[in-house]
């Protein structure tokens, strides 16, 4: 060995100085060329010393304003925003979207203080609020999980058809939203599972325990009777009419830009794409029609019989591929073969087609394409329909198939995941899977109806995560147990930095809504006596924590509204606890108890009703170490035990609301 590192030594220096000499540049004595007459101004944004925001730079043609580049107001959780100010201007009148820009510039944030709550009342007034003898519930609210599970992700809300996308150490999952179904004011099955879903649910998620609830993108048109609390509709992102089932989403530097795609299947009849420059949007429809429709070569109704399902994948060199189509076959032969599969390299922009999509047989393929890599080798799954096989595939199982190549032959398939029906009982035997990497680990998001199932409702799919074996040796996956408790929290929350309240690890009673005033956009609406909202695995350090900040929005009325938080660590689980039990309308899930080491009144100051409002309180002793963390709500307006039959009236905005939560 020393023998032939003495040889290989003069070789290793002579490689590197071509190596170096390779990278020189050829020719450096070219004639600078005079830089082109600007066309663009750029404005940037300096947030004031306030380091819990980032606001990047946007550019504005010469004169123009800025529309809709300008970014959202800041929302600073202690202090009010009172605009954007250029330092150089002798003119005092702040910079908006519509203020001609006619220079580079920075503009600087201008806040304000602006105590807007009555200042708090003693500490036996405000324990007298959470005293079960003088009317707080005996019970907290119902979870419609249990305590300690982390499936399904959230329950305020659902999601079906899930894929996940990694950015910046956060995991995003966009799921087709399943959103509640209010015909003539009444709670329906759900019959939005085909027609109603034209939006996408957004959550995000550090440590795979916490999922901060982004709300929904309106992607066609969402119909009027979805939850409430999302009325108003925005705009929808696409201006043709659309379903949004069953997206894909995948980001990709383009020119030096990081650029996020959503693929979703227009119902059964084509693929449509939207893009952003964040993860959470603001989306636009960069094609305005369809990127694949009846029109495409190869895609006709009588060649697809289901025209949907893409699974997209950017490969490390930053080609990317699409898979596609599904759908039963005429006859039980065509249905084992199944050559309605489509396959397809995408253009450099993410929204052109190079080629003609190739036609891609997969035995009993029904719908549902996935595409990942791990390693080197690439993995194609999907769906199953049932027909007779002797590859051991059963009737809405995920199979998977191997290849070297992204569009390279693929191995025969093998069974991965059971319907969630077979392991739930859920009234929804419907299956749809995405495989990720995330941290090192190898994990499935999948959807099934157990959410739905506690209320005592039936076909609302909520999104679950568990854990995928990959064998690296045979690169087989190990067959995968769809799970209540779900996946390990994988790090500890940070309660230092500014956390959205519509950060949740499990609730009972609240849901969310989006507010223009809020910050990321969403606040935890529904208030009510023994609601809450716990974090799990907060961890608060050696130094600790001795206050609580926390920014909230008072309601317009009544006049002499009063809410309040209390913050306990550590509850146990009441009710239902069992790992594997499921829950029902009568079988239900809570917690009790915790430790409590502080409260917080919310009462608006007269004429300061309706607006948001930041107040600090001291807790009761320095809290330090990891602890479960649970936010315990109070309202003047009392209780309202939530069930099946009183879910509209819970979903309302009468109380206060919570936005943004930071420990000091
Ligand atoms: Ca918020």
């Amino acid at each position: 060995m020393r023998n032939l590192k003495t040889f290989c030594l003069p070789f290793l220096f002579l490689t590197c100085y071509f190596l170096f000499c390779l990278g020189c540049p050829a020719d450096n004595k070219g004639t600078a060329t005079p830089a082109p007459p600007a066309t663009e101004y750029t404005v940037e944004f300096d947030l004031n010393g306030y380091d819990a925001l980032e606001i990047p730079p946007i550019s504005v043609a010469i004169d123009e304003s800025a529309g809709s580049k300008w970014p959202a107001d800041p929302v600073r959780i202690d202090m009010e925003f009172a605009g954007w100010f250029d330092d150089d201007d002798d003119d005092d009148a702040p910079y908006t979207a519509e203020t001609p820009i006619t220079k580079n510039l920075t503009v600087t944030a201008k806040w304000i203080s602006a105590a807007r709550l009555e200042a708090q009342p003693s500490a036996e007034e405000l324990a007298a609020l959470f005293d079960t003898e003088e009317g707080f519930p005996d019970a907290l609210s119902n979870s419609w999980k249990i305590w300690g599970h982390r499936n399904a992700l959230i329950t305020q809300g659902f999601g079906a058809d899930p894929t996940a996308m990694v950015y910046k150490d956060r995991l995003y999952i966009y799921a087709s939203n399943d959103s509640l179904t209010f015909a003539n004011g009444a709670l329906s099955e759900n019959v939005g599972y085909n027609a109603g879903i034209r939006g996408l649910r957004v959550v995000s998620s550090a440590d795979l325990a916490n999922w901060t609830d982004h709300g929904l993108i309106n992607v066609g048109g969402l119909p009027e009777w979805i939850d409430p609390l999302y009325l108003p509709m925005p705009d929808p992102v696409t201006p043709y009419p659309s379903r949004s089932w069953a997206p894909s989403a995948v980001w990709k530097r383009i020119e030096g830009r990081d650029r996020f795609f959503i693929y979703f299947a227009n119902s059964g009849d084509g693929i449509g794409v939207i893009s952003a420059d964040s993860p959470t949007g603001p989306w636009t429809s960069p094609l305005n029609k369809l990127l694949i429709d009846r029109n495409t070569p190869n895609c006709a109704a009588d060649e697809v019989t289901s025209l949907f399902d893409p699974g997209v994948m950017v490969d490390d060199n930053g080609r990317a591929y699409m898979y596609f189509g599904g759908g039963p076959g005429a006859t039980a032969q065509e249905s084992l073969e199944s050559g309605s599969g489509r396959r397809i390299r995408l253009g450099n922009d993410m929204i052109s087609l190079i080629g003609k999509p190739q036609i891609f047989t997969s035995p009993c393929l029904f719908e549902d394409n996935e595409i990942a890599r791990i390693g080197n080798t690439y993995y194609y799954s999907y769906v199953t329909n049932g027909v007779s096989n002797s590859f051991g595939l059963g009737n809405a199982q995920i199979a998977y198939r191997t290849s070297d190549e992204p569009l390279g032959e693929y191995s025969a398939p093998k069974p991965l995941m059971n319907s969630p029906q077979s392991f739930f009982n859920t009234a929804d035997e419907n299956n749809h899977h995405c495989i990720f990497q995330f941290q090192g680990e190898t994990y499935i998001a999948y959807h099934a109806s157990r959410v739905a199932q506690a209320i005592g409702l039936g076909r609302y799919r909520s999104t679950q995560i568990d854990k995928v074996s990959v064998n690296a040796s045979t690169d087989a996956l190990g067959r995968v147990t769809m799970t209540r408790k779900g996946v390990n929290q994988i790090e500890y929350l940070n309660p230092y930095a500014v956390n959205e309240a519509e950060t949740i690890g499990i609730q009972g009673g609240i849901f969310t809504r989006p507010d223009s005033g809020a910050s990321n956009g969403m606040v935890v609406t529904a208030i009510d006596s023994g609601d809450w909202l716990a974090l799990y695995g907060v961890d608060f350090g050696s130094k600790g924590a001795s206050k609580v900040t926390v920014r909230v929005r008072t309601p317009d009325a009544p006049a002499d509204y009063a809410g309040a938080i209390e913050i306990r660590l550590d509850p146990s689980g009441d009710g239902v606890t069992s790992d594997n039990a499921n829950l029902s309308a009568t079988q239900t899930a809570r917690i009790k108890d915790g430790e409590v080491v502080g409260r917080i009144q919310i009462k608006a100051k007269a004429g300061e009703a309706g607006k948001y409002a930041s107040v600090t309180v001291n807790l009761d002793r320095t809290v330090t170490g990891v602890h479960n963390l649970v936010f315990v709500f109070y309202s003047s307006l009392g209780a309202k035990p939530i069930t099946k039959a009183n879910l509209l009236e819970s979903m309302h905005k009468d109380s206060f609301e919570f936005d943004q939560w930071q420990f000091k």
